[in-house]
């Protein structure tokens, strides 16, 4: 038997996508019952017997859900995007979570005169976690870059001289402002997705489906358009 037959796993990472996946669970009528900031568990039990979640790396969710480690799965839109899932393989994607709402962006230094570098048509260096995201922006603009990837502290590589340029998320704009940065282009608007393995949803079916249900319910309650 798998180690996870019966039971119905869902992938967090922990932070912002735990504290705002909370309430819709309450809302579908799951408590989680330990606190991944106070407990060293990374399988965490609920209020139902049959569904249990666990804790991976933000990044980590969607490999989860796609290889069957989760039955579902909780990511941010620029996470399934740079994963590459997008494009489907194995993941459904049934629902915009509409949490942990942000954009991907490009910033510059405040001196850093990004319009006229791209009309003189030069070459940009350009630092990143987003790279898939990144190359894709910048082919369709036509501006040809040099793609340095990183994975964290983005808004360091213009100050180092790293990089001209900076592709992150933006929420309220306070990091890029401690730090002189400006932004000069929104590339897209992210907010968290509802993942889940295609496979345990038809053989799970009967578990996995109300829970999406009461999901879909709970965003149309606590997010009124
Ligand atoms: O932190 P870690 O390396 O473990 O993983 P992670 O950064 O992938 O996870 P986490 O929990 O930080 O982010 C998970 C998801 O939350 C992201 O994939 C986004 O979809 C979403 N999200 C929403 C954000 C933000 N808002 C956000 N503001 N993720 C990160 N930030 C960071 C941003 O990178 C920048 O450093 O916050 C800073 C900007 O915030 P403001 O408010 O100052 O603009
Ligand atoms: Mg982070």
């Amino acid at each position: 038997m798998k180690p996870n037959a019966g039971m119905v796993t869902l992938a967090l990472s922990k932070g912002r996508i735990f504290d705002e996946t909370l309430p819709l669970l309450q809302a579908a009528g799951i408590k989680v019952l330990e606190d991944p900031e106070k407990s060293r568990k990374l399988i965490l039990t609920t209020s139902r017997p049959e569904v249990r979640v666990i804790i991976v790396r933000a990044t980590d969710v969607p490999t989860y859900v796609q290889y069957g480690g989760a039955d579902l799965g909780v990511t941010g839109l620029d996470t399934l995007i740079e994963h590459g899932a997008a494009a489907g393989g194995g993941l459904y994607q049934p629902l915009d979570l509409q949490i942990a709402r942000c954009r991907v962006s490009v910033a510059v230094r405040v001196d850093f005169d990004y319009a006229s570098a791209v009309r003189q048509g030069s070459r940009l260096k350009v630092a990143t976690k987003y790279v898939n995201i990144a190359r894709d922006f910048f082919a369709a603009k036509g501006v040809h870059v040099d793609l340095i990837k990183l994975y964290g502290s983005m808004e360091l590589a213009p100050l180092t001289g790293l990089a001209d340029a900076i592709v992150d998320l933006v929420s309220t704009g306070n990091t890029l402002k401690a730090n002189q940065l400006v932004e000069v282009e929104r590339i897209m608007d992210i907010s968290s997705r509802l993942v889940v393995n295609q496979a345990a949803l038809k053989l799970k079916r009967d578990a996995i489906r109300p829970l999406i249900d009461s999901f879909a319910a709970a965003v149309g309650k606590l997010q009124p358009a």
